[in-house]
């Protein structure tokens, strides 16, 4: 494809379709997007930033990722709907200009791309990352389970055959240590969100043990009207609180790194549905699920940008 005008939002992708999407997407908008590369994976495909920016150095900024479970595919296609949706709604949302003209926004739409490029070629429901080391004969890490707050806590496993392996060390894979440096190194990330599917669920940390983070209540506060912003949409209905006393205990986990590591607004999203297709929810849901996660996204992010 030559241009992001034939792109289909309603579809599912393949991993080099989303990145000629990308590119073409880069380069229509240019104003005011740009692509980073970040890193490269275990099977050295490249990781690509997209950055939103109306100018400035190193502005306050929001992160979002999706797909670092491979195969939670619609989290790439909401993730790939936003992107559209910022450049569409600049100058339009008030919110989102508002936003915009302030600070930046990165996002990660593929944060696992050889688990993805295996969700298409070989197996569909795999989770982990690719990567092998010497003499472990199962594949693959959970890239959320492989950051270094909590690293190796209940709800991770030390079993390299486990869907919740978390690796021989910290940061040990590429994708994550990608991200670490990228964040660490940018030094303003204010929000950070992490998608995922499936369960309808809106949650911050700590995943790693029930203790309530300092600013618990505001948190609580911010994810009850984000989710009924979404709420609003189609009348889906997403549960919210934190990870651990909402869905269960998981350490060394994404949004527990970025809050120790001075993210206040770190959330994670389980996109829809509830179970019924799971990771297998029909093309016909994106758009909707795209549209609802919208409204909860701009609410974090205007609570972001005024705090
Ligand atoms: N579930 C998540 C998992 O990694 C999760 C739940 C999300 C835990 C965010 C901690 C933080 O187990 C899925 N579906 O990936
Ligand atoms: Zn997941």
């Amino acid at each position: 494809e030559r241009s992001t005008s034939s792109f289909s939002y309603a579809s599912y992708h393949t991993l080099e379709e989303i990145y000629s999407w990308i590119d073409n997407f880069v380069a229509e908008h240019s104003d005011i997007v740009s692509k980073i590369r970040i890193g490269h994976s275990f099977e050295n495909r490249s990781i690509v930033v997209l950055k939103f920016s109306t100018g400035g150095p190193q502005r306050r900024a929001i992160w979002i990722d999706t797909g670092i479970h491979s195969r939670e595919w619609i989290t790439h296609a909401t993730g790939i709907w936003t992107a559209k949706k910022i450049v569409t709604e600049y100058g339009k949302d008030r919110t989102l200009t508002d936003l915009l003209n302030a600070m930046d926004i990165f996002m990660e739409i593929v944060t696992n791309p050889d688990g993805f490029a295996f969700t298409h070629s070989m197996n569909r429901l795999w989770r982990k990352n690719k990567s092998t080391r010497p003499g472990i004969f199962c594949i693959g890490v959970d890239l959320n389970r492989n950051w270094k707050s909590g690293f190796g806590g209940n709800g991770s496993n030390n079993n390299p055959c486990s869907e919740t392996y978390r690796g021989p060390s910290p940061q040990s894979e590429p994708e994550v240590a990608a991200i670490v440096d990228f964040i660490t190194s940018h030094g303003n990330i204010k929000a950070l969100i992490s998608i995922h599917s499936y369960s309808q669920m809106l949650m911050y940390p700590y995943g790693r043990s029930p203790e309530p983070v300092p600013n618990q209540k505001e948190l609580y506060d911010l994810a009850k009207d984000a989710a009924q912003a979404l709420y609003e949409v189609h009348g889906i209905r997403y549960i919210y609180g934190s990870i651990s006393t909402t869905l269960y205990v998981a350490s060394g986990i994404t949004v527990d790194w970025a809050y120790d590591n001075g993210i206040k607004f770190s959330f994670t999203f389980e996109l829809r549905d509830t179970g019924r297709y799971g990771f297998l929810l029909p093309a016909s849901q994106i758009i909707p699920t795209a549209q609802e996660t919208w409204l909860a996204l701009r609410t974090i992010m205007e609570h972001t940008l005024n705090h």
